[in-house]
This record gives structure tokens, sequence and C-alpha cells, in this order.
């Protein structure tokens, strides 16, 4: 189907211009759509929902609506725009939150949030601590929210341990033929065994509480502020589902702490970046410190060493797996993720008890 029939679907007033890919999302397929209303132009996100890994779209969007309509009242309490500081899902004609085609592709709609920009890595250390506001935040409101209404979307998202055998069974399997090239990579990955259950113990025991979170908390999932610098609005929420704030906090350090994007060949410019940790957990623990458990603060930067480790494993089993999961557009474009982020891994273990200095400063 078209995009122009696609999105004809949706309730949008105005004549269709045009619609090209946007983003760097290795998820969804995600496009930016231009109208025509009443001689000025206007913008949508169309987005291809990526239905082999979202199996139940009802049940995704359904959570997306309830947090968004739950975080648009807050946003109008406080006299914010919700148009612009929340993601706006745009209905179909016939009033559902996405349109599944004839061939089984499913598609949803969201108001374009203009001047506002998603960092594949951290330009100005400000947008980086702008975002752990966000995320603050948004941790806040989540907290506020009744959770129980959530469906979860991916279970067992972030249980560390699973991927680890997940990752042992794809070099057992070695589908693509590359487990003898990576000897390094896997060597360093299987030598990390004792850490993997570290989190996931501390939230079965319920010494670490598991709350609904974001769970792909990277910099570029953040919209900022293109004229002012500030956090506008926190996107890509299908991943919201039971999880830790250690590991929400983590996701973005492995992100953003990097001066080198997530998939740079160049793995030897990768360098943890301590002063860029400073920043981010100023910005979080100022706005969500009050709720945070002591064993919570406790474990925020193990968390960045498990968070960075299990997207690593990830990319490493992608890529032993053919690279199926995440979108890739150039050979070893996994491998390179994962090399980045064991640098990063190996980085932080070695500056381990400066990092917790700096979350207890704060
Ligand atoms: P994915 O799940 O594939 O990462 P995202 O939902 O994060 O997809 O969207 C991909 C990119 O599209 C984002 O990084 C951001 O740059 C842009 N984007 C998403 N939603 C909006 C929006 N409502 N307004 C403006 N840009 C957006
Ligand atoms: C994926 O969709 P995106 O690009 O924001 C992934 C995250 C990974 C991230 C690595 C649903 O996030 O878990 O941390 O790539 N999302 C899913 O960049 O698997
Ligand atoms: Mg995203």
């Amino acid at each position: 189907m078209e995009f122009k029939d696609i999105l004809e679907k949706f309730d949008i007033d105005g004549e269709y211009l045009s619609c090209v890919p946007y983003g760097s999302g290795h998820i969804n397929r995600t496009y930016k759509a231009a109208f025509n209303r009443g001689g000025k132009e206007v913008h949508y996100i169309l987005q291809k929902i990526n239905s082999t890994l979202f199996t139940n779209v009802e049940g995704l969007m359904n959570n997306i609506e309830l947090v968004t309509e739950f975080n648009r009242a807050k946003i109008s309490e406080n006299g914010g725009d919700p148009n612009r500081e929340s993601l706006t899902i745009v209905r179909t004609k016939d009033g559902k939150t996405y349109y599944k085609t004839s061939e089984n592709e499913y598609y949803r709609v969201y108001i374009f949030i203009e001047n506002a920009k998603g960092y594949d890595v951290v330009e100005k250390p400000c947008h980086f601590y702008e975002s752990a506001i966000a995320f603050g935040r948004f941790a806040n409101l989540l907290d506020n929210f009744d959770s129980s209404q959530l469906f979860t979307v991916l279970p067992d998202f972030h249980n560390t341990v699973k991927r680890f055998e997940n990752f042992k069974k794809s070099i057992e399997a070695d589908k693509a033929n590359r487990a003898a090239t990576v000897k390094k990579e896997i060597d360093f990955a299987l030598k990390q065994e004792n850490i993997v259950s570290h989190i996931v113990d501390l939230l079965s025991s319920g010494e670490i509480p598991t709350r609904v979170t974001h769970n792909d908390t990277k910099l570029n999932n953040v919209l900022i502020d293109v004229n002012t610098d500030k956090a506008i609005c926190v996107i890509d929420l299908d991943t919201m589902m039971p999880g830790s704030i250690c590991y929400d906090f983590g996701d973005s350090i492995r992100f953003g702490c990097n001066p080198c994007a997530e998939d740079t060949p160049k793995t030897d410019e990768v360098v943890f970046s301590m002063p860029l940790f400073e920043e981010y957990t100023r910005g979080y623990l100022s706005v969500f410190s009050d709720s945070a458990k002591k064993a919570e603060k406790d474990n925020l930067a193990m968390g960045a060493i498990l968070m960075t480790y299990e997207c690593g494993i990830r990319f490493l089993s992608d890529y032993l797996d053919g690279d199926v999961y995440f979108r890739t557009n150039r050979a070893n474009q996994n491998l390179d993720r994962a090399r980045t982020q064991f640098k990063l891994v190996s980085d932080m273990q070695s500056r381990y008890n400066e990092m917790c200095r700096i979350v207890e400063k704060y």
C-alpha cells in the first residue's frame, strides 16, 4: 500500500504532500509525512510497527494510549503544551489507535514535534543533562500511574540472565557461521558470567523494587528543542513495562557516555566519559531521588555496567544469528555495536568506584 493511502485512513486534515524515512531507530520504520493545511505545511510521524517483535499491537497501543493520556492531562494541569511535551496518537477515521493493512502490516501516526531533535551522540553536555531530567520526570510520572493496567509487551526484556543464556545458544547454533571470527568478543562476554545475575537477583528478592519503566532510555528517545536546548518530550514508548530504574539509568549511560556513535567501527576511540556520567547522574537524581530506594541508588553504577553489557551481548548474538533483530545498513554493524559496548563495560569496570562516588555525591 502507498503511504498516501495508509495516511488517508487516519484522521488528518489537509492535502497529502510527501512521506520520507526519518530518524535512526533500530526497530520500527519511521517516516515524516507532510500535509498542506490551508496553505500551511503540517507534519506527522508515520510508523510501521515491527509486528514480528510486537505481536500484540492492540496491547502495545493500549499501553501507549493509557500513559500518553495520563501524561497529557498532567501537562495540561501544569499549563504546558501536551501536543509538544507528550507523544500524541492520531487515531484512524474509525477511531482506532493503529491501522492494519490487508497484508497484515500495522501503522500508527503521531503528531510531529517540530523544532526538536533526537541526538545519536551527545553534542552538548547540557543535552545529556536535559535528557536525564526528562527521563527522571518520566520515571516520576510512571511512579504515579496505576501500572496494573499495562500489558507486558516483551517479557524478560531486561532479564540479563536470560539474555546471557540466549547468547550462549547463539554461539552454539552459530547460524551465520561467524563465531570463529569473533572469538575475542565472545571470550570477553563469557568471562562476565559472574555479574549477569546481579540486578535480576536483587529484583527477585525484592531488595530493588520492580517498577514500570521506559526500558529504552537512550538519548535519541528524548526530543531536545533545537532553539532552547531543553528536553521536550520522551518518545519511543513501546517498551514501557515492569523493570528497574537501575537499568533505565544504565541504558542512558551506555548510550550517552561515549564520544562516538553506538555503531562506530573505530572502537579504539570509544572511551567512557566520567564528566558525562556526572552530568546525567546530577540531572537524574535532582528529579528522581525522593522516590528512589537506597538499594536502587547503590546499584545505579552497576545498572550502567550491566545494561551496557546486556546490550553488547544482544548485538553480538544478533551478529551471530545473521543480523535478524536490529536493523543494519552495512556489514559488521552489529559487531561494531557489540565492540563499542564491551569497550565501555571494561572502562566502567575499571572506574566503578569513581562512578559510585559520583552517585553518592548527588
Ligand atoms: P524506534 O522504536 O525504531 O527507535 P522511535 O519511536 O524512537 O522508533 O522513532 C524514531 C525516530 O523518529 C526518533 O529517534 C525521533 O528522531 C523521531 N520521532 C519519533 N517520534 C517523533 C515525533 N512525535 N515527533 C518528531 N520526531 C519523532
Ligand atoms: C533498540 O528502537 P530503538 O532503536 O530505540 C532496542 C533497545 C536497544 C537499542 C540499542 C525494542 O531501540 O532495546 O537498547 O535498540 N529496542 C528494542 O540501540 O529491542
Ligand atoms: Mg527509538
